[in-house]
C-alpha cells in the first residue's frame, strides 16, 4: 500500500512514512475523543454490566456520556462468569433490559436464562458505543472534583500511573457522576475517607441472591450531591447482600440509574432556565 500523505521537510515535499501515518491517525482520533469526553452530562466510573447498561441507556436518551474503566477490558465481573466458568444467569423479569443487545438468552428452567459471559460483556460494550457513549479504558478515577459541596467531576490518571508515579492527573467534568465501580464502591470510599459521607454500613453483606438482586435495583440513589451509585457499588456502599453470578439485578440497576439521572438532569436544566415570564413582563 502506498503512502498518500506528504509533509514538508527541509524545504522538500516528502512522503510521510506509513508507520507515522498510522500513529498520526490514532493520535488525532484519540485526542478528539478525549476532548469530547472531558465535559459531559454523565460520567460513569466503572464499565461493568451496571455501568455499561446505564451508559447505553443514557446515551440513547441523548445524554453526553463518558465511561472511565481502569482495566484494559471493559465488562467488569462479567468475563469470568462463575468461578471462571464463563456463563452467567439472568432472570426472566430482567430480559427486557437486553432488548437491542446482541445476545441470545437460553432458557435454563424456573424463569432463569443462560448467557455466554463473553458474549454479554462484548454486546454491552457495543450497545453503549453504538448509542454514542465514549468508553475510555485504562483510565482510573483516583479522586473527586468537588465544588460548593457538589461532585462536579472525577480526577483521573492512566491506570499504570495512578497512585504509583508522581504524575498529576486530569479532570473529567459532568453534571452527574455515577459510581458503578462494583465491590470497590471506589468513589463512595473517597468521600468516606475524607469524612464527607457518613454511612453506617460496613460493606456488602453475605449472599442472598433474591434479596441482593432486589437491593441493587431499589437502592440506586444520589448519595451526595452530584454522585449516584448503582450495581454492586450500591450493595457495597449501603450494606446489601451479595448475589453471586446472576446479572439481571445489575442490568436493571443500570437502567434505573439511567432513568433517575435523566429526570435529575431535566430538573437541573429547568432550574437553570431564565424565568422567561418575569423577563418579558416589565416590572411595574
Ligand atoms: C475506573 C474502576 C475503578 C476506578 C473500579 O465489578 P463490576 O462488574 O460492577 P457491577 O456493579 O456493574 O457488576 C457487579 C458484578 O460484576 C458482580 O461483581 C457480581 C454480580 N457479584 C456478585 C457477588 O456475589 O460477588 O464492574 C466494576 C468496574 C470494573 O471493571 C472495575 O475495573 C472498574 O469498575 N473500576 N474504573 N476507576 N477507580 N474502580
Amino acid at each position: 500500500m502506498g503512502s498518500e500523505s506528504e509533509t514538508a521537510g527541509k524545504g522538500l515535499m516528502m512522503t510521510e512514512p506509513y508507520e507515522t501515518q498510522i500513529t498520526r491517525a490514532i493520535l488525532g482520533s484519540y485526542h478528539a475523543k478525549l476532548s469530547r469526553a472531558l465535559v459531559g452530562d454523565v460520567l460513569v466510573v466503572g464499565a461493568g454490566p451496571s455501568g455499561l447498561m446505564a451508559a447505553a441507556a443514557l446515551a440513547q436518551m441523548g445524554r453526553a456520556v463518558t465511561v472511565l474503566e481502569k482495566r484494559l477490558s471493559p465488562g467488569g465481573g462479567l468475563w469470568g462468569g462463575a468461578m471462571a466458568m464463563n456463563e452467567v444467569v439472568v432472570q426472566e423479569e430482567a430480559l427486557y433490559a437486553l432488548n437491542g443487545v446482541a445476545v441470545h438468552p437460553r432458557p435454563a428452567g424456573d424463569g432463569l436464562y443462560l448467557l455466554d459471559a463473553v458474549g454479554l460483556a462484548a454486546a454491552l460494550c457495543v450497545k453503549a458505543l453504538e448509542a454514542g457513549a465514549v468508553i475510555l479504558n485504562l483510565i482510573q478515577a483516583e479522586d473527586l472534583c468537588i465544588h460548593d459541596h457538589e461532585v462536579v467531576g472525577v480526577v483521573a490518571n492512566r491506570t499504570e500511573i495512578a497512585g504509583r508515579l508522581p504524575v498529576d492527573p486530569i479532570v473529567f467534568r459532568a453534571g452527574v457522576v455515577l459510581d458503578a465501580t462494583g465491590h470497590e464502591a471506589a468513589l463512595v470510599q473517597m468521600l468516606r475517607r475524607r469524612g464527607l459521607l457518613e454511612m453506617t454500613s460496613s460493606g456488602e453483606g453475605p449472599m442472598d441472591a433474591v434479596e441482593g438482586e432486589k437491593f441493587v435495583v431499589e437502592k440506586v440513589a444520589e448519595v451526595y450531591p452530584g454522585l449516584w451509585i448503582c450495581g454492586m457499588s450500591a450493595a457495597a456502599a449501603l450494606g446489601g447482600p451479595r448475589m453471586g453470578p446472576i446479572f439481571g439485578g445489575m442490568l436493571l440497576s443500570g437502567l434505573r440509574a439511567a432513568d433517575l439521572i435523566d429526570v435529575e438532569l431535566d430538573v437541573e436544566a429547568s432550574l437553570r432556565q431564565p424565568d422567561t415570564l418575569s423577563e418579558t413582563i416589565p416590572a411595574t
